[in-house]
Formats: C-alpha cells, sequence, structure tokens
C-alpha cells in the first residue's frame, strides 16, 4: 500500500507526527518537495525531534528515507540533521538517499531571500528566509542553477558558481547595495557537502520504481500545506513549491494513480505564519488562547502563528484538489476551556453562498465566513485513548467537521506526543 500524506491547510498541521505513526508500517518514506522551510516535530516519549528536511520517517531505523527531485536541499541543514541523528543513537548509513536532481540551496538564496523580504517592507510575504523561493527560482530560470549531481564533478561546479555569483553579486550589488559574496567560498562548502552526502546521492525515481515493483510500501510525506501550493494556493502568499498533493507525481516521479490512499492533516482549528489572507483569522482573546494552548510558534522560525476558527471551505478545497481519502484530525485538546466553538461552514462571496474555496486573494478578500455555533468542552482529553471517551461535544464536534468536510476522520490527536493519538477504524 503506497500512502501520501498532505497538510490541508496553511501548514503545521501536524504531518510529522502522523507520518511517523504510519511509517512503522512503511518501508520507505518520501518528501516530494519543498525544503528546510518545513518543520517536521516528533514527540516520543520524552524525546522531542524537529526535522526540516529529513522524512519524518528517518526516526524509525527500520525504514528507508528518500529526499526526492522536486526538494530544494539545504546541505548546511541537512547535514546538520543526519549528525544530529546519529548523535542520538539514529544512523541513516546505507537507508538514505537524495536525488542526483534535487537541487541545492546556497547562501546567495538565503542572501536573495533575505534582501527581497526586507525591500518588499509591508508587502512582504513573511518567508521562512530559508532561501526557497530563490533557489526555486533558479531552478525554473534554468541558467543558474545547481543540482545535487553537480557535487559528482567539483571543477564543473567551481566554473558553473563563478558564472553564478558573477550575476547574482551584480544584481544584489544593483538592486541592493549588497556586498559581494566569493564564489571560492561557496566553493569550499561545496567540497565538504560533495564529500558527506556522496554517498547518499543516486536516482531516486529509478529506486521508487524498482521499490514499487518489489512491491514495498511506501509512504510519501507533503510539507507545508495545500493552501501554500503554488499554483492553487493564496498566491503570492504561498510557499514556491506544489504543498498540495498535486506535487507528488511531478515531484518524485511516481504517477498519482500508483499511490493507493490521499490522507489530509488537518487540525482543530485553522493557523497561518506569514502575510496573507485567512478568512476565519481569530485577532483577539480566542486567537491568543488557542496560540497559547496550543503552542502555535513556527518550528523552523519561532515566529507566533497566527490562529483562527475551523474553516470548512479550505479544508473542502484541499480535500478536492488532493483527492484526499480520509482526515487525521490533531490538536483537539487545544479547543478544551473554549465554551462555544464556531464551524466556517461556508463563505457569502459576491451576495452568494458558495463552499467552493476563492484561491484568487482579490476574490478571496471579499468573502465572509459563515459560521456555526458548536457547544466546547472542559474535560481534560490528554488521556483519552478510544474515541467513547471523548465528552459528547468533543465527539459532535469531529462529527459535525466529518459532516461539512465529506471524509472520514480516521485518527484524533489529542495531545503531542506519538501514544497520543486515538485510532478511530
Ligand atoms: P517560504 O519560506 O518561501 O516557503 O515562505 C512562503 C510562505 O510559506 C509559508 N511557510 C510555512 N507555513 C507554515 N509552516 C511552515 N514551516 C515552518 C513550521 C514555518 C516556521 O513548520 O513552523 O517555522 O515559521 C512553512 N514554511 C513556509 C511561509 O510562512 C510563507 O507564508
Ligand atoms: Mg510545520
Amino acid at each position: 500500500m503506497n500512502i501520501c500524506v498532505v497538510g490541508l491547510q496553511w501548514g503545521d498541521e501536524g504531518k510529522g507526527k502522523v507520518v511517523d505513526i504510519l511509517a512503522e508500517r512503511c518501508d520507505m518514506v518520501v518528501r516530494f518537495g519543498g525544503g528546510s522551510n518545513a518543520g517536521h516535530t516528533v514527540v516520543i516519549g520524552d524525546r522531542r525531534f524537529a526535522l526540516h528536511l529529513l522524512p519524518s520517517g528517518s526516526i524509525r531505523q527500520g525504514v528507508a528515507c528518500v529526499i526526492a527531485n522536486a526538494v530544494v536541499v539545504d546541505p548546511e541543514i541537512l547535514l546538520g540533521e543526519i549528525d544530529g541523528l546519529a548523535g542520538r543513537g539514529i544512523s541513516l548509513d546505507g537507508r538514505f538517499f537524495i536525488s542526483e536532481n534535487a537541487h541545492v540551496v546556497l547562501d546567495y538564496h538565503k542572501r536573495e531571500d533575505q534582501l527581497r523580504e526586507e525591500s518588499l517592507g509591508e508587502g512582504k510575504i513573511g518567508t521562512t528566509i530559508r532561501g526557497i523561493g530563490p533557489c526555486y527560482a533558479d531552478k525554473v530560470g534554468r541558467s543558474y542553477a545547481v543540482r545535487v549531481g553537480d557535487f559528482r564533478d567539483l571543477d564543473a561546479l567551481k566554473a558553473k558558481l563563478d558564472v553564478i555569483l558573477d550575476y547574482k553579486n551584480k544584481l544584489f550589488g544593483s538592486l541592493y547595495g549588497a556586498e559581494p559574496m566569493a564564489a571560492s567560498a561557496i566553493l569550499e562548502k561545496c567540497k565538504r557537502y560533495a564529500e558527506r552526502l556522496g554517498p547518499f546521492i543516486t536516482d531516486t525515481t529509478e529506486l521508487l520504481h524498482t521499490s514499487i515493483g518489489q512491491g514495498k510500501s511506501i509512504l510519501f510525506e507533503g510539507a507545508q500545506g495545500s493552501l501554500l501550493d503554488l499554483d492553487h494556493g493564496t498566491f503570492p502568499f504561498v510557499t514556491s513549491s506544489n504543498s498540495s498533493s498535486l506535487g507528488l507525481p511531478s515531484g518524485c516521479g511516481v504517477p498519482a494513480r500508483m499511490v493507493d490512499k490521499y490522507i489530509g492533516v488537518i487540525k482543530a482549528y485553522t493557523t497561518r505564519v506569514g502575510a496573507g489572507p485567512f478568512p476565519t483569522e481569530q485577532d483577539n482573546e480566542v486567537g491568543q488562547y488557542i496560540r497559547d494552548a496550543g503552542h502555535e510558534y513556527g518550528t523552523t522560525t519561532g515566529r507566533p502563528r497566527r490562529c483562527g476558527w475551523f474553516d470548512a471551505v479550505t479544508v473542502q478545497y484541499g480535500v478536492r484538489i488532493g483527492s484526499i481519502d480520509s482526515l487525521v484530525l490533531l490538536h483537539l485538546d487545544t479547543l478544551t476551556g473554549l465554551k462555544e466553538l464556531q464551524v466556517c461552514r461556508a463563505y457569502e462571496l459576491d451576495g452568494r453562498e458558495t463552499t467552493f474555496f476563492p484561491a484568487n486573494i482579490t476574490r478571496l478578500a471579499r468573502a465572509k465566513p459563515i459560521y456555526e455555533t458548536l457547544p466546547g468542552w472542559d474535560e481534560d482529553i490528554t488521556a483519552v485513548t478510544t474515541f467513547d471517551q471523548l465528552p459528547p461535544n468533543a465527539r459532535r464536534y469531529v462529527e459535525r467537521i466529518e459532516q461539512i468536510v465529506g471524509r472520514p476522520v480516521e485518527m484524533i490527536g489529542v495531545g503531542p506526543e506519538r501514544s497520543q493519538t486515538l485510532a478511530r477504524m
């Protein structure tokens, strides 16, 4: 069985935890997009792992891990994660594979991300400054791109970096008055990356097809959320990759029909980091309550996340474009203590009621959420182990979400730990 797990909101739904749990029954976990902008947290007992580039399955010793073509790889961060796991007794030797065709994030990408964001002032996107957008832009532009496979020929890479840095230095100098960056310093770093990452570099498309042919079960791990998808999200307040499940086939060369099941991860409410529209945002004491109770701060940047009510319109959109079969609903415990809960079931847009999410932000700006109110619960639910043990109002909340979204909730999270997850079916 091949499974894809993606977030259906604006990221941070808790995909890392879900992938970690499902990885127990899989042979291989694959990242198909995004880069170190992702922050996937897994908590096992008193051990907490925050991963940005390595697939969340890497914590499970028996699972093979793949970074596929469309991931943008920051070698500095990747090596830090590999060493970090090794220091905690978890080795990736022989079970980790990076696509030779994945693009590389280098220092000038991070510099460009930062310079551009600063220059935009109020109009900035609120990126993670991890160089993601500039690296994908170089990939699409083709002429100034570095791929992981380039680490195999350092002479050719040197020539390439000379050309790239010449161009970037002219660009940054004239646009932002920035100091030039030395190609030689970047090449020195690349020599170390090449030596350390060399053993992991391979043709991951061949590996994936061979593995599927052998009947192995593959878990595809999405990064960010469906509403941050470059083509289908709230552009320009999106990331630079196809972060919905639509990015899977192009991201790793495995056709969508080879995936047996698509699981959408949602939070019991909505959050967003960075700028952009957010119809159900609660920039008030409710939002603050959720932020405090749910520890809603960025894993990568530590930024406070914007918080708001559950928006079934956004989630339904993620379900539609993502071919989602079932849902995992996390952070139900975060809502404990709120007297009443609002659920957005539709938008009013230009005098009409709609349940189809307008991803175009000019139209989205005119959309007003239509809420229904559900009663909350006070009981601590963090130690609950079955759905039936949940307070009636918590069960009703989950069932109402299933009804509106039109997909079953298979798993429910009542706390950050691996064990605080209720299987529903
Ligand atoms: P970028 O850096 O170019 O991808 O930023 C573009 C937009 O995408 C958003 N984005 C994210 N949103 C939620 N979570 C993300 N990962 C980290 C986390 C974020 C963090 O798990 O907490 O630590 O702040 C993530 N990555 C990118 C970003 O906020 C911009 O809106
Ligand atoms: Mg995250």
